[in-house]
């Protein structure tokens, strides 16, 4: 599974490998501090990545975030953030963006989830907490909606959905967790990126289809990135399309890059990795080996030009 201390991109690791990955990085790199920011419903430890030529003192510079697997199934989203992990720090190709930005990486937002979707149940979404259950039935919480902005307006109020909102916003460790991150950093935390899959989509806010004050900027930022990827993405994959979350996709309410906007991040998106498919049709979730390389590669051209795009036009 590792070449020199590295994670490979022929496989997509499990929690502990990737886990006891961040600590390694550590250990050996100035640049990195990884911070244990609290435990999932099951205990879980959630780190996320500090990457930083100024040892975060640097009051001048933006943070940039990413966060993958949020949702447990979705799983070609952790390759997307090992990737950006190692080209800032192990294969340096962009010195400018390790120079003039501070990053936050947080590769497993929801631990539980993802390791039931290795032991149980490949296609499970949510995370794996019971606090809101009445009897036996429907358990975990989609943590897309568990955030506090419009909670519980626009989805899934009952336990057994797939989309349910949760007993009340920030109910769950996992969701509190990324506030608190969030909350930590937001004087210099200038663009946010959660990634999800399916639908090769950059959306920005708001899940209810308001658009942010600086909507035209987001769009245009998105159409940045957005054709940064589709210049060097697999041909039989589709161009991706950017929009508002509601516009696109569908009315959302308690989602984590609205929140991260509404309480004034400039710059928060939703990406929606390319589906997985083959002759046999679409499952979006599933993974094609020879694609979490090309994942992580092409995301990563996205990412670069949404903080150059942050750098030049949108401080
Ligand atoms: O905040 O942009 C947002 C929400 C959009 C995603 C959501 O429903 O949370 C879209 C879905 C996702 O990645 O979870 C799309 C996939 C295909 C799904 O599971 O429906
Ligand atoms: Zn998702």
């Amino acid at each position: 599974n590792r070449t020199s201390g590295r994670l490979s991109f022929d496989t997509i690791h499990r929690y502990e490998t990737v886990d006891a990955y961040l600590v390694e990085l550590a250990q050996k790199y100035q640049t990195v501090s990884v911070v244990s920011a609290g435990k999932s419903f099951e205990g879980r430890d959630i780190k996320y990545l500090k990457i930083s030529t100024t040892n975060f003192q640097d009051s001048s510079k933006p943070i940039i975030m990413i966060q993958s697997l949020i949702h447990a199934r979705e799983w070609i989203t952790l390759p997307v953030s090992l990737y950006a992990i190692e080209k800032l720090v192990v294969d340096i190709t962009d010195r400018d963006l390790v120079d003039k930005i501070d990053w936050i990486i947080l590769p497993i937002t929801n631990p539980d989830g993802y390791e039931f979707t290795h032991t149980n149940t490949r296609f499970w979404r949510k995370n794996r907490s019971n606090g809101h259950m009445v009897g036996n039935i429907c358990l975990g919480v989609d943590l897309n909606r568990n955030f506090d902005f419009n909670w519980g307006t626009l989805s899934g109020n009952s336990a057994c959905s797939e989309t349910f909102h949760g007993s009340g916003a920030f109910s769950e460790p996992e969701t509190a967790i990324v506030r608190n991150i969030v909350n930590e950093y937001r004087k210099r935390l200038e663009l946010y990126l959660d990634i999800h899959s399916f639908g090769s989509l950059t959306l920005y806010g708001y899940g209810s289809g308001e658009l942010p004050a600086n909507g035209l900027t987001l769009n245009v930022m998105g159409v940045r990135m957005a054709q940064a990827i589709d210049a060097v993405k697999w041909n039989s994959n589709p161009n991706y399309r950017v929009g508002n979350i509601a516009m696109i996709l569908y009315p959302v309410s308690g989602g984590a890059s609205d929140y991260v906007q509404a309480i004034g991040i400039p710059h928060s998106f939703t990406f929606e990795l390319p589906a997985y498919r083959n002759q046999q049709g679409i499952n979006g979730f599933l993974v094609d080996p020879d694609f979490i390389e090309q994942a992580g590669y092409e995301t990563w051209e996205g990412i670069k030009a949404g903080a150059r795009f942050l750098l030049e036009y949108s401080r």
